[in-house]
């Protein structure tokens, strides 16, 4: 069985990656070719997001036929020999399935429109109570309410993100078949691993008005999720114990993470939850600008940390992707300790139960783009809120400030390669502009430093390897309540693993309850340590990884 316990995924957003043709997008070819600087950093899975055939309204999330590669991407041919090549390095691939929702000019939405009864069935269409008025207040995670009226059949359909995204009726017992079939198609290919989009929404329950939220209550861990990921799970993957699964899932609760990703293998190997990324927004409220609260980051985190232990339960850790900001710039300080704090944020994550998951060009530290032209701007999510802040009363200026905070776009500038021009990305003209700090921020130059932040990445997938408290330990969170101080301990068959981070700029001394001398020192982005008794002197942004055995 995969071992994911003691493995890294690494993600790649294939279009921002590298760009082998000088289109300015990227493509197959260029993960081919960087194929060797993933191996250098020691991780086990590429999970590559969706490079399927679409129109590219959300990037590829919008998926128009699920068995055929997106030419802009490359061919089926690139697939294979990604697929080859990676294995001759001992990397596994994982595959992005969009099963919530497909995009409109898929073949299914098409014979939907024109009327055929089989294909409107795998789609939710519903009348409205009046005319003009959708069937319920809900909205769309990409903003506006969540219908498109359809004058032909005076219905709506449901779209929980772009009005191009029509959501699928997983009720239907034919979608659930066309879901399997792409599955199986993929495995055919040998792929052993595939994250599942959005997954806990795809059982949709009452089709309410929602008076008190914006409908999620309705659509979110829905009656029979756990029905159809099992039965997903027994007709396809669940029949090859090589293959690793992760579901996205959006707005969960643990207590149904608990059975999504338990040990029992029934549903899903891991799930990607998101609730320590909310620490910066207010509620559910992603568009506003408040400080993060770092109590509640570790709050979260501890909690799901206990309790998925206590109930065999395995989650996915990490701090970025491709819908999030750079971490660096959201929980570090790029001004004043870039590299020190991108190294004690990877700690924390990476000594964590979980796998973790690395987001590419966060191994070099990569920052916020902070975009200031709307004309810079790509992704639709961010376009749609640009506009509705400013509906909202709000100036484009603050709008310009909430968007170089939370939009995806932060993250999706291309990777850093090099210091020449567009980061050596492509040749061509980027489809997004390349950060201007690749100036100093870049691959070659991070590969012949031996202090950088990649090579403290690489030491942290390796100890992963190394330890197997790391990936078998059960976790307690220590000294909770600290003002600026992340620890927790590991322990497993009598090897215990302190892991003590300062989470800001200021020196601060942590005292614990042991006697630090009986520990070695594993890891750390500092060289000298001042250690004491029980006592340590920790530096800004300080992250100590102890060991004792
Ligand atoms: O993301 C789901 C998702 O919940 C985010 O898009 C989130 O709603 C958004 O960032 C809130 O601000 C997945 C994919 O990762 C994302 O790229 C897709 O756009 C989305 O599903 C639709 O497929």
């Amino acid at each position: 069985m995969a071992d994911f316990k003691k493995s890294v995924v690494y993600q790649i957003y294939p279009k921002s990656f590298n760009d082998s043709n000088g289109d300015g997008l990227g493509d197959l070819r260029g993960v081919i070719e960087k194929l060797d600087y993933i191996k250098e950093l020691g991780v086990d899975y590429i999970w590559m997001t969706p490079f399927f055939v679409s129109p590219q309204k959300d990037n590829g999330y919008d998926v128009e036929d699920y068995y055929n590669i997106d030419p802009r991407y490359g061919t089926m041919e690139d697939v294979e020999e990604l697929s080859r090549e990676a294995e001759k390095r001992g990397i596994r691939l994982m595959f992005d399935m969009v099963f919530n929702h497909t995009s409109d000019r898929n073949q299914w939405f098409q014979k939907a429109l024109a009327g055929d009864p089989k294909y409107k069935d795998f789609y939710i269409f519903k009348k409205g109570p009046k005319p003009g008025v959708p069937p319920t207040n809900w909205e769309s995670k990409f903003g506006g309410n969540a219908w498109e009226y359809v004058e032909k059949f005076d219905e709506y359909y449901l779209h929980l993100f772009d009005v191009s995204q029509p959501d699928l009726n997983w009720d239907n017992p034919e979608v659930r078949k066309e879901v399997q079939n792409v599955i199986k198609f993929w495995m055919g290919k040998g792929i052993k691993g595939f994250r599942f989009d959005v997954v806990n929404l795809i059982s949709k329950d009452k089709f309410e008005n929602d008076y008190e939220g914006d409908g999620r209550r309705f659509y979110t861990d829905g009656p029979n999720i756990h029905k159809y990921l099992r039965e997903l799970n027994e007709a396809t993957f669940g029949t090859d114990a090589e293959i690793i699964t992760v579901g996205e899932m959006s707005s969960t609760t643990m207590e149904n993470c608990y059975q999504y990703a338990n040990e029992d293998g029934k549903e899903l190997s891991m799930v990607f939850s998101f609730h320590h990324l909310k620490v910066d927004f207010m509620g559910n409220e992603k568009w506003v600008i408040v400080p993060f609260d770092f109590q509640k980051l570790k709050k979260i985190l501890f909690d799901w940390q206990v309790n998925m232990g206590k109930h065999h339960a395995w989650n996915a850790v990490f701090w970025c992707n491709h819908d999030q900001p750079r971490v660096v710039s959201r929980f570090g300080n790029v001004e004043k300790y870039w590299k020190e704090s991108a190294k004690m944020l990877g700690t924390v994550i990476h000594c964590l139960r979980g796998t973790p998951y690395i987001y590419q060009g966060e191994e070099l530290g990569m920052t916020n783009a902070g975009f200031a032209d709307i004309s810079q701007y790509k992704d639709v999510e961010s376009l749609n809120h640009f506009r509705i802040l400013q509906e909202k009363g709000l100036t484009e200026e603050n709008a310009y400030q909430i968007l170089q905070i939370h939009s995806r776009d932060n993250s999706r500038t291309p990777m850093q390669w090099n210091s020449g021009e567009n980061g050596g990305f492509t040749t061509g003209e980027p489809w997004i502009e390349v950060n201007k700090n690749c100036s100093y921020i870049n691959a070659e130059a991070e590969l012949q430093d031996e202090d950088s932040i990649f090579h403290y990445y690489q030491k942290l997938i390796a100890l992963r390897k190394e330890y197997d408290v790391i990936a078998y330990g059960e976790v307690k969170p220590l000294d909770e309540k600290n003002p600026s101080v992340f620890a927790y301990e590991r322990e497993y068959q009598g090897e215990k693993m302190l892991v003590i981070c300062n989470f800001y700029g200021k020196k601060v001394t942590w005292d614990s309850e042991k006697e630090l001398g009986e520990y070695q020192c594993v890891l750390s982005n500092y060289e000298v340590h001042n250690i004491e008794g029980s006592r340590i002197w920790l530096k800004p942004y300080e992250a100590v990884v102890l060991y004792k055995k």
